[in-house]
């Protein structure tokens, strides 16, 4: 690799002829690919060898973020902007009439993630490098991503992801650094004179052998580490089949669950949480050992992170260990550890709250089950000694209680910072879900609210408007994202927002060409790109927005001169494989495209779009894009979305409930620049206390609603009359649960005055850029430095540029 444009295309032919054993002209894309891959890992290697040693030789602390999912997406063109190299491959390649952007298709996403939370940890591992900080990702390589969405007469259809079939260029496999996981068996328990000890005997064997993947911080020389743990056999011989062995232990890494509520309790869920857990800690012991000889002061040198409660289990693992093979007393253990983790919660949905039951936990983590009993009893002792007589409080509050290991209950205890993801999720989690400990631990609470990398959400996906914001306000935006906010000072300057206009044009046309090709859906350019795409859940309430459109169909059909803005709604989302109810939505969208798109009349005004196996890459082609952006939950159950975010950065305008990190938005830009709506989270949680929403009513008395719901059932559709009553009867048998009829008649006014607002197509634009220059504070970087300064306590380190 080289920073020269002429040098860099000679190496680029050379190692084509090497690696591929052919000649340019009959290289295929792919080889091109693989060829540029890998000059680019080879590039990274030497500061990535740098910064392990520079970690090693200053010794200060680190931290380990653990997390079952790494939502990454591609990395060659991310690495290559990191680099700085960007501009002269790109300039090489072209002169051999290779686009960049062409082979870059031929990376597969790294779709190690389901949604929010993974992704999160991606962007998280981008600023931790680019800020400097010593910071490892530890997860899984599963061999299968989230799987592949198809569409097959407007149902999902879920296809195994190969993310691996062609190889990865990033990953490195370390196998003299492989660990052993224990699983089953059980423990024998050694009393001597005054010391008791206790042994794992009869237990299966796992390897765990480590993956490293480098993360390039942007213009800096550090390169830290991502390390994905894959499950093969270890060498010794079990006690029995060998082939059901190889199976059994492979399969432990194979799959990512997708995030499936409905699905819990799964054993090979909580053994992929227990080897990802393992493997870590002990590699972090191994590394710290190294360099410390006190083991007792690991949490001077060493914070690990949790990020939810899926690697909780780090938190009895460590006393293991620190107990078990390193000597220490219980006491001594328990302040280590405590001192060293910490634990990021996601959600309030109680659904989603883990809870192992007993017997499956015991047999299959008999050690570990121990450690946990031995914290719960003493928890539960300092609660009797605190609330004496409590029993409720105590019951409430266990770790284990009615033959369930609560997971929340652990990392908070075990935890010395507890945080949520938006101020309005950390408020409910002190003052409703997690109240009886925030009275026990008022300190441990904090909030960070959740930011994504500019890096990858302005600079990599959307360059046109890079470029635009660099000839405005200088490019010092670039590495200190709050500097956005200068763009303020030009937002009535009718040049800027004609260029602005051009540039959404021209990503709009771009996405609209995609369309084209992959829904054969011709759409206009001079409407609305009105967009929701996320995760498919009742709470994010889809289903709201599907119901407008068709309210907005059925006044078209009634008034000849209903007059509208041209609108295209563009869906992306999946469905866990098993949630029956979203699955009937993606259904119902498919449904209403069908009849929308095909009336002569009304597709003239409105179309709708499903885009098919929603992803990080596809999300690159939907932000720059969009018009408005769909942030709809019911209020108080998005723990701060970020998905929001990543709109607001390109420029579009949100349509929002006062949920999550929308809150934060609108104190940022200011009400006029949010189109909000809906109940709050105070009315949400009001309803949900004293039992007073009757769906029914808003039903019987609101004419438009009672139209849309009866068009579920009466055969409006083309499907079966039965289809989707599973849909209606959400709505009025069982009362509505995600106040989606509540909230109807709001929305349809605040969708009103989107409408009306983007008329006044200069207003828009102010409010487009007004968006766009307040996006900084949202940035990942801001969020890291909060968990560097107030959570883990690390700074950076020292590097040349
Ligand atoms: C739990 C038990 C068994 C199987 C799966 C799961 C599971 C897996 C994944 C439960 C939840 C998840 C993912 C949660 C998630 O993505 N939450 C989102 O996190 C984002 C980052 O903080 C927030 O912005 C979103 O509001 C939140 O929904």
């Amino acid at each position: 690799m080289s920073s020269n444009k002429d040098s860099f295309k000679n190496n680029f032919l050379k190692r084509l002829e090497s690696m591929c054993g052919k000649g340019f002209e009959e290289s295929t894309k792919r080889d091109q690919y693989y060829t540029l891959g890998n000059m680019v890992r080879e590039y990274i290697s030497r500061k990535w060898i740098e910064t392990n040693e520079l970690y090693r030789s200053e010794n200060k602390k680190q931290v380990y973020y653990l997390s079952i999912e790494f939502l990454l997406g591609r990395l060659l063109v991310q690495n290559l902007l990191n680099l700085g190299i960007k501009d002269v491959v790109e300039e090489g390649l072209k002169e051999l009439h290779i686009s960049l952007n062409d082979i870059e298709e031929c990376e597969s996403d790294a779709a190690l993630g389901n949604g929010g939370l993974g992704r999160l940890a991606a962007c998280f591992l981008d600023s931790l490098a680019t800020l400097n900080l010593p910071g490892h990702g530890c997860g899984i390589r599963y061999k299968h991503g989230l799987f592949d969405q198809k569409i097959v007469d407007g149902y999902q259809v879920e296809l195994p992801e190969q993310w691996l079939r062609h190889g990865n260029v990033w990953e490195v496999r370390k196998s003299d650094e492989a660990k052993e996981v224990l699983f089953w068996g059980r423990v024998e328990t050694i009393v001597e004179e005054n010391h008791v000890s206790f042994n794992h005997v009869g237990a299966e064997k796992v390897l765990a052998v480590p993956y490293d993947m480098p993360v390039v911080g942007f213009n800096v020389s550090t390169v830290n580490t991502l390390r994905l743990w894959n499950a093969e056999p270890a060498s010794f011989a079990p006690n029995r089949d060998i082939l059901t062995y190889k199976r059994d232990t492979e399969a432990i890494t194979d799959f990512l669950y997708p995030d499936d509520t409905y699905d819990e309790g799964k054993i090979l869920r909580l053994k992929q949480q227990y080897f990802l857990v393992s493997s870590s800690i002990q590699n972090i012991m191994a590394s710290y050992k190294k360099e410390n000889a006190n083991v007792r002061e690991l949490h001077k040198s060493v914070a690990i992170h949790i990020n939810d409660t899926h690697p909780a289990l780090a938190i009895p693992e460590l006393m293991r260990i620190l107990m078990d093979i390193e000597g220490l007393s219980w006491e001594e253990a328990w302040e280590v550890t405590t001192k060293t983790l910490s634990y990021t919660n996601h959600t309030i949905l109680s659904e989603a709250l883990e809870k192992w039951p007993i017997y499956l936990f015991k047999p299959l983590l008999p050690r570990i089950f121990m450690i946990i009993e031995e914290i719960n009893e003493r928890f539960c002792a300092e609660l009797w000694e605190k609330y004496p007589g409590d029993w409720y409080r105590i019951e409430q509050m266990a770790i284990i209680a009615h033959d369930l290991v609560k997971m929340a209950h652990l990392a908070i205890v075990g935890s010395n910072s507890i945080n949520g993801v938006a101020k309005i999720h950390s408020e409910i989690l002190k003052n409703r879900e997690m109240k009886t400990f925030y009275e026990m631990y008022p300190t441990k609470f904090n909030n960070k609210t959740n930011g994504i990398t500019h890096r990858r959400w302005l600079l990599k996906s959307n360059p046109e408007l890079t470029t635009l914001l660099k000839n405005t306000i200088g490019d010092e935006f670039v590495s200190k994202p709050e500097m956005l906010l200068d763009l303020k000072k030009h937002i009535h300057n009718p040049s800027l927002k004609e260029q602005f206009s051009d540039v959404k044009r021209s990503r709009k046309e771009i996405l609209a060409k995609k369309i084209e090709e992959k829904n054969g859906i011709k759409i206009d350019i001079d409407s609305i790109f009105d967009v929701q795409v996320k995760r498919l859940h009742a709470y994010k309430r889809q289903l709201l927005n599907v119901l407008h459109i068709m309210y907005l169909y059925n006044r078209l059909k009634e008034d000849a001169n209903f007059f509208i803005q041209p609108r295209t709604f563009i869906f992306g989302a999946k469905a866990s494989p098993t949630y029956y109810y979203a699955k009937k939505i993606i259904k119902l969208i498919h449904s209403l495209a069908d009849k929308v798109n095909n009336d002569p009349r009304v597709s003239k005004v409105i179309k709708v779009v499903f885009m098919e196996n929603y992803r990080v890459s596809l999300a690159e082609d939907i932000f720059p894009a969009a018009d408005v952006s769909e942030q709809i939950s019911t209020a108080s159950k998005e723990a701060s979305g970020t998905g929001n975010m990543k709109f607001m950065m390109n420029g579009a305008l949100t349509v929002g409930t006062l949920d999550g990190a929308n809150i934060e938005i609108m104190e940022e830009i200011g009400q006029e620049n949010i189109f909000t709506f809906g109940l709050t989270a105070q009315e949400v949680l009001n309803y949900e206390e004293n039992g007073r929403y009757r769906s029914m009513e808003y039903y019987h008395h609101d004419l438009r609603i009672r139209q849309v719901v009866d068009q579920l059932t009466n055969g409006f559709f083309a499907e079966d009359e039965g289809e989707y009553e599973a849909i209606a009867d959400s709505l009025l048998v069982q009362n509505d649960q995600y106040f989606v009829l509540r909230d109807f008649a709001s929305y349809i006014d605040v969708q009103e005055r989107v409408g009306s607002a983007y008329q006044e197509n200069d207003r828009w634009l102010e409010k487009s850029l007004i968006n766009i220059a307040h996006s900084g504070y949202f940035s990942s970087d801001r969020t890291i430095k909060q968990y560097a300064d107030e959570i883990w306590k690390i700074e950076p380190i020292g590097m040349k540029v």
